[in-house]
């Protein structure tokens, strides 16, 4: 019921972190290019196989002074995988305990994201998409996001071998986007879903050719080739950029970059520990929480002090953070993650599953961690203590991102000078009308 809404705006309230003031505003004005690196994870960051690199590109954009990179940046999805984490970037509230909130209530939910909210500051709004437009309810959920263009495989020629599994190749899309692209008034929030790097991650041959790597030779294909279709999307990422170079749009725009989930499940993980350098015989739970690590990359020209932080954070607090360094306040929205370079930023990381990471503990199944040896703690009093209201405050932000969610709280709210989405606006598609 309505009365619902203030419990869960006085929670959001108490956890609300104020922007850092160097960082605040930075990016004012900038068109935003998000790009979501599929099933992309931590761990390819910097990581040779067999004497080479397997993404050299955006090892470059890591190690520039023009980004600031997060190592202990972790994903949180659900079920919802790829729609789990566009829900928390877009929205700073969870995905659902089960199945794909975007499928489940995409359709007919009030959202205050960022697609309205940085219309409301003049941007044009778009995503870029190789899948067909009804992919996890896209369609729908992105009208009442208030994208004001969806540009879904109908836009591009997918025929032929142009396509693999989940729609157009990341080279093709990054290539044949742009004619949309330079048509967007500036500024622009734009979003790219790449899909090659998918499982189970077959690529072909001719995809290959462009500066070969040699895979590794475990025991698991999905394994072996998950860092081929990783290559490849690195060079999808190296051609866009040269477009951004070559207009002029890299001067005044910045580039989110973020791995959405995790590429090898669990079970692969074993298979995946010796190229990580770790003994897999006695793999646990642990091991695998720190596999759940994925990049998130802030790019832009005008940093010039961007490093790697150690911070620890999740898809979660990418909207609060984004809107501050843009220059938007946060703080009459209802949102769930904080400001990474916030002083009060939040650093205990909820997984869907009440599980959760910090900089010092890290509880798995019921079990404690140290996070950064991997030993099992076994807390005394004191220490039972306060595990035990960390794991409270991360069981109350699951369960009021759940209760706003399930029961479409936000249409009861009303930010001032947010104007609310009117799905109607907008019509995707691109026949002739
Ligand atoms: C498909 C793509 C994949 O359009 O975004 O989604 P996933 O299977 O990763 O959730
Ligand atoms: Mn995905």
């Amino acid at each position: 019921n309505k009365s619902e809404i203030y419990k869960v705006k006085d929670f959001t309230d108490k956890h609300y972190a104020a922007p850092n003031k160097d960082m605040y505003g930075s990016l004012k004005g900038k068109n935003v290019i998000i790009i979501h690196l599929e099933s992309f994870q931590q761990f390819l960051i910097n990581k040779k196989i067999n004497g080479k690199e397997v993404t050299p590109f955006l090892n470059s954009i890591y190690n520039s002074n023009h980004t600031y990179a997060f190592d202990n940046f972790f994903h949180q999805v659900g079920q919802g995988k790829t729609s789990d984490a566009e829900n928390m970037l877009e929205t700073s509230t969870y995905g659902l305990p089960q199945g794909s909130l975007f499928a489940q209530l995409g359709s007919d939910n009030t959202f205050q994201g960022a697609p309205a909210i940085f219309d409301q500051q003049g941007y044009a709004t778009a995503v870029f998409h190789g899948n067909v437009d009804s992919f996890w309810n896209r369609n729908n959920t992105y009208k009442n996001l208030g994208y004001q263009y969806f540009f879904a495989a109908s836009y591009y020629d997918t025929s032929g071998d142009k396509a693999s599994g989940y729609g157009l190749k990341d080279k093709l899309l990054f290539k044949d986007s742009t004619k949309y692209l330079q048509h967007l008034q500036q500024p622009f929030y734009a979003k790219y879903i790449t899909v090659t790097n998918h499982f189970p991650y077959d690529l072909d041959d001719k995809d290959q050719k462009d500066d070969p790597l040699t895979p590794p030779d475990t025991d698991d294909d999905a394994v072996n080739n998950y860092f081929l279709t990783a290559h490849y999307l690195d060079q999808s990422i190296k051609e866009f950029y040269k477009y951004l170079d070559k207009t002029g749009l890299s001067k005044n725009s910045v580039v989110v970059l973020y791995g959405d989930h995790y590429g090898l499940s669990n079970s692969e993980n074993p298979s995946l520990a010796p190229l990580l350098g770790v003994k897999s015989n006695d793999w646990n739970n642990f091991d695998n929480a720190q596999l759940q690590r994925v990049p998130f990359m802030i790019n832009s020209q005008s940093f010039t002090h961007g490093h790697v932080d150690h911070t620890y954070g999740g898809e979660i607090d990418v909207l609060p953070t984004l809107m501050h360094l843009m220059g938007i306040s946060s703080k009459k929205y209802i949102q769930f993650g904080t400001d990474l370079f916030s002083k009060q930023h939040d650093q205990v990381v909820a997984f869907r599953n009440k599980d959760w990471v910090s900089p010092k503990y890290t509880r798995i199944g019921g079990t404690i961690y140290d996070s950064k040896t991997g030993k099992v703690i076994k807390p005394n009093a004191k220490l039972k203590k306060k595990i035990d209201a960390m794991q409270q405050q991360v069981n109350t932000e699951l369960s009021l991102s759940d209760t706003l969610n399930s029961q479409n709280l936000l249409r009861f709210y009303h930010p001032k000078g947010f104007k609310a989405v009117n799905p109607a606006d907008y019509n995707y598609s691109n026949e002739l009308k």
